[in-house]
């Protein structure tokens, strides 16, 4: 088990204005800021990031939206990070996440849905690695 994962505030969280007051759940929840940067993903960019995803029906969308606006990426720090990051943000789907989560607040639809949260050890350190050099985190 690892302590760490890592997020993002979606385009469509930024854009409505929620990146502040969902920071703060994060922060209320428990979860320390090891690294975060508000920057801009070019098309190219989110189709790496979400390459595991390139042969679902989705994933042009994915893309698009994904490189549609600015996006808060960070990595963050609390024990079982992993899962209880799962359980603060919901279900992928708002309309099935459970009251008092992220999503449930502030997500619109399976597609925009204001925030990411890795779903195992393994990916939370290849997406940290993806944004953050050494050097920016702390
Ligand atoms: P999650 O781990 O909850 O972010 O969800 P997935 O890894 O299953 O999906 C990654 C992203 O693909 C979601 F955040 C939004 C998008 N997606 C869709 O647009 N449609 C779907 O049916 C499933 C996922």
């Amino acid at each position: 088990m690892s302590n760490r994962t890592f997020t993002m505030v979606k385009p469509d969280a930024t854009a409505k204005g929620h990146t502040g007051a969902i920071i703060n759940d994060i922060i209320a929840g428990g979860f320390a800021i090891k690294a975060m940067k508000w920057i801009k993903l070019t098309k190219e960019q989110a189709g790496e990031f979400y390459a595991v995803h390139s042969e679902r029906p989705f994933y042009g969308e994915l893309v698009d939206f994904m490189s549609s606006g600015p996006i808060v990426a960070a990595i963050l720090e609390k024990e079982n990070a992993v899962a209880d990051f799962r359980t603060l943000i919901g279900a992928t789907n708002p309309a099935q996440a459970a009251d008092g989560t992220i999503r449930k607040k502030y997500a619109a639809s399976i597609g925009e849905n204001a925030v990411h949260g890795s779903d195992s050890d393994e990916n939370a350190a290849i997406e940290g690695d993806f944004f953050f050099s050494k050097l920016e985190r702390f």
